[in-house]
């Protein structure tokens, strides 16, 4: 199988099996694993923030860092497609007791004159906004990477609304590689960053908030109450270290399978992308003019060997990453090619006959 459903995918690495089977290891939740210590550590000072906080999913990283900065019955400023939207089983609204106040954009990427204009202060009526939530890389609007300035005019500009920013990074390093700018100059004005190590970086499990410590001490109980104190975590942590220090300098292979394999999807009948738009490893096709829908084609595809999820009934997603070759994304196109090319024709004289 061809895995293109996502960077999550990625198996650990040998030298990370390794490390994993050699860890020294304590009870976390007494902050006493060494090799936890030690990922917190590093994380903190790789992303330049006073301190981190290993926690086993992005989506318990995003729920801690919106509930450290938020009230209940607040709002926060999200994209339309947001991970925390669209994605995280409304912990936003479960846990935190906010809702999101959806932006549309037509790439995932906010500007400030949009969150201006969302922006509600505490009144007779409307919930005020609690937080402004930032995806980079954007997952749903194609793997789309914040230019810096705006990010920082969007921090900078927040904070002087009071209001506090978090960065959904868990493809931070994408963004970092495609900008060429290292994470911390990338999140030195953002209050709260989480990023994963188990996408394209290739760690079995895990993810982490950074920001300011008294931010990830509270962050540690909130992670308790969520059922995140995981005891022996070096074993995980072992191999965090290894993707957090060895594996963001590979994602550029990521990103150049990714623009490849859009180039060649443009040049079949019926799937549109604009392989120019293409900045990481995450690709979004529209293929309704195939005359099949993304749910079919994606059985299609696993039948003949390539997994890609759908996103709606017209989209797809292909991601890119650690586990999938230049020969893979090769094969995978053959195959598109193929049943695009054999089912399209057929469906539309189907469809003219029954005009007729
Ligand atoms: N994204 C997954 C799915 O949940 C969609 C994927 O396959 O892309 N933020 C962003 C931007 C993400 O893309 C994801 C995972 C998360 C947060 C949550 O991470 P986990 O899966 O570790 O909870």
């Amino acid at each position: 199988m061809i895995d293109l459903r996502s960077d999550t995918v990625t198996k650990p690495t040998p030298e990370m099996r390794r490390a994993m089977a050699n860890a020294e290891v304590g009870d976390d939740v007494y902050g006493e694993d060494p090799t936890v210590n030690r990922l917190e550590e590093r994380a903190a000072e790789i992303f330049g923030k006073e301190a981190a906080l290993f926690v086993p999913t992005g989506t318990m990283g995003n729920t801690i860092a919106c509930k450290l900065h938020t009230r209940h019955g607040q709002e926060v400023i999200a994209d339309v497609r947001a991970h925390i939207f669209d994605y995280e089983l409304a912990m936003i609204g479960w846990f935190c007791g906010c809702v999101v106040r959806p932006i549309t954009t037509a790439d995932g990427i906010l500007r400030w004159a949009d969150i201006r204009a969302a922006y509600k202060p505490l009144g007779p009526h409307a919930a005020p906004t609690g937080l402004v939530e930032l995806e980079n890389t954007h997952n749903i609007g194609g793997g789309t990477v914040y230019p810096q300035a705006e990010l920082n005019e969007i921090c900078d500009e927040s904070h002087a609304l009071g209001l506090k920013v978090h960065v959904d990074g868990a493809r931070i390093f994408n963004a970092s590689t495609h900008l060429g700018l290292p994470v911390q100059e990338m999140c030195a004005r953002a209050d709260t960053v989480m990023f994963c190590l188990s996408k394209g970086l290739g760690a079995p499990a895990g993810s982490m908030v950074a920001g300011r410590r008294d931010a990830m001490d509270e962050g540690r109980r909130l992670r308790k109450r969520l059922g995140g104190g995981m005891r022996q975590a070096g074993i995980l942590a072992a191999a965090c270290l290894i993707a957090l220090e060895k594996m963001p300098q590979r994602l550029h292979e990521d990103h150049a399978n990714a623009r490849w394999l859009a180039g060649e999807l443009a040049a079949i009948p019926g799937i549109e992308i604009k392989p120019e738009l293409v900045q990481t490893n995450i690709l979004m096709f529209d293929v309704s003019a195939t005359g099949i829908d993304a749910k079919s084609l994606s059985d299609r595809l696993k039948t003949a060997g390539v997994l890609a999820n759908e996103i709606t009934s017209a989209t797809m997603r292909m991601v890119t990453h650690f586990d999938v070759t230049r020969r893979d994304c090769e094969q995978a196109v053959a195959v598109l090619r193929k049943i695009v090319s054999t089912s399209q024709f057929p469906a539309k004289g189907v469809e003219l006959l029954g005009e007729a």
